[in-house]
């Protein structure tokens, strides 16, 4: 499969983040929860040199419980501050707060000792698209934070969202590209959704959906299609034709249509339908990649 970005939106977006970089305290990282590690930006690490760092394990309401687990764990080992949040619902939010006390103590310490007073900690928001940093800013910030807008010293037209008097967000987002080098990652995007699908062949990307369920979540699969036969179902191919039955996905003169059935089954996949599910678990050793 070939996935296509747009390397003109990178380099504006990477830059954008390098001339914001000095202005920030900490940098407030989303992740989608259902591919944790393919949702990271490489560059990240390099770009935020320095800063306080905070992941939200966002879209924890369409992951996993028990991998969301796995993956707070894996974070806290590597001595990364993580808080799982659903953006949509605000449910997590209130945990943020405690969180980026903790991954800024120093910034705070630091004032405190140099006898600077309400200099309120500066967050920029960042992620691959999709991830949900637009829904995050709004729910978290709501509407009763009013922008702030220019402030001395700081680059004409930069608005920042003030939270309260300890928080502030820059309020244009940081957008990342995800890595792309790995086939795995490609895929694993591509399967939330996070890339445009026109250019996508639905029927490959279901069956690597389908194989992996088949293995990680056989009984949800079963149970949204209504396989009874569930365990004499070897390979993809045989649940998508289930599923064209299941579903009536026929074209003209009852022949099978696999990519309507494909189609169906990414859009349960993506919307939750099919139950939680989590691409991708932590390293089982809990060593980074
Ligand atoms: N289920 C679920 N959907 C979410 C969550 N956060 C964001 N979304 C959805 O993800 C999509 C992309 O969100 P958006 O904020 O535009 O992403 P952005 O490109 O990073 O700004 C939207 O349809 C949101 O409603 C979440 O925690 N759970
Ligand atoms: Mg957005």
């Amino acid at each position: 499969m070939n996935y296509q970005w747009y390397p003109g939106h990178m380099t504006k977006a990477k830059r954008m983040m390098q001339e914001n970089i000095g202005l920030i305290d900490l940098v407030i990282e989303l992740v989608d929860a259902r591919i944790p590690s393919s949702s990271r930006n490489p560059d990240i690490d390099g770009l935020c040199a320095g800063k306080s760092r905070l992941v939200l394990l966002n879209k924890s309401d369409l992951a996993d419980e028990k991998v969301n687990r796995l993956w707070m764990e894996y974070f806290k080992k590597q001595g990364i501050y993580a808080v799982e949040i659903n953006a949509k619902s605000g449910q997590g939010l209130k945990a943020i707060y405690g969180t980026v006390r903790e991954a800024c103590r120093e910034k705070i310490e630091r004032d405190r000792k140099r006898g600077i007073k309400n200099r309120p900690i500066r967050a920029i928001v960042a992620g691959i698209p999709n991830v949900g940093k637009s829904t995050f800013i709004n729910s978290f910030a709501g509407k009763a934070c009013a922008k702030t807008g220019n402030k001395p010293g700081v680059t004409k037209g930069k608005q920042w969202i003030r939270l309260n008097k300890e928080l502030e967000f820059l309020d244009t987002p940081g957008i990342l590209w995800p890595k792309f080098e790995s086939k795995e990652v490609g895929r694993n995007l591509a399967l939330i959704g996070s890339m445009n699908d026109e250019i996508l062949q639905m029927t490959e990307l279901a069956s690597d959906l389908i194989a992996y369920l088949l293995q990680n979540y056989r009984a949800q699969l079963a149970s949204r299609y209504r396989m009874e036969n569930v365990d004499d179902m070897t390979t993809p191919l045989m649940v998508l034709t289930h599923i064209c039955e299941d579903r009536k996905c026929y074209r003209k003169g009852q022949e099978a249509d696999y990519e309507k059935a494909s189609a169906l089954i990414m859009d349960d996949f993506r919307s939750g339908r099919i139950g939680r599910i989590t691409l991708e678990r932590p390293p089982a050793d809990g060593s980074a990649e």
